[in-house]
């Protein structure tokens, strides 16, 4: 009897689980994501260019660095910077990292790119920007990176999009 009890216990806890566990399982990826792009209140407070600390390794991140979303979605960057700039550019499925060169402070690597979002500077360090209609119409990883040489290069500020 006792024994009984404790399972019918569990089996209530059990289907009590369920619809918590049911959204990520059953649920495929969204029609949008939302990714931070730029951490820059982590950290010393000091300019992290000058080689002086490590803070750059978490400052110039993308948060998540990957994000997933249907064909035909869109994502938005939450654009934060008080160090340089930050600008997102988004290069076509097939491109690597390894493939990006270009100038210095701006990479402006034309190769593959499809979309690019706004130079924002840490006055006002602010912006917000969704990738426009058709900048995810196929499947594929596309690569997003910070078009600011130093946090690319040196910083690896670059993340993807799973589309599928
Ligand atoms: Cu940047």
């Amino acid at each position: 009897m006792q024994r009984r009890k404790r399972s019918g216990i569990a089996a209530v806890l059990a289907v009590a689980a369920l619809p918590l566990l049911a959204p990520s399982v059953l649920a495929g990826p969204g029609t949008s994501a939302t990714v931070r792009f730029g951490h820059d209140d982590v950290g010393s407070s000091f300019p992290p260019i000058t080689d002086h600390d490590q803070s750059g390794n978490g400052k110039f991140n993308l948060i998540p660095r990957t994000v997933t979303v249907e064909v035909g979605g869109s994502v938005t960057y939450d654009i934060f910077v008080r160090f340089g700039f930050h600008q997102p550019m988004v290069y076509d499925v097939g491109t690597t990292p390894e493939d990006i060169s270009g100038g210095f402070p701006f990479i402006n690597d034309t190769g593959g790119l499809i979309a690019t979002g706004p130079r924002v500077s840490g006055s006002p360090g602010t912006a917000t920007w969704t990738t426009p209609p058709g900048t995810f119409d196929a499947p594929g990883r596309y690569l997003i990176l910070c078009n600011f040489a130093p946090h690319f290069a040196e910083f690896g500020m670059y993340g993807w999009v799973n589309v599928n």
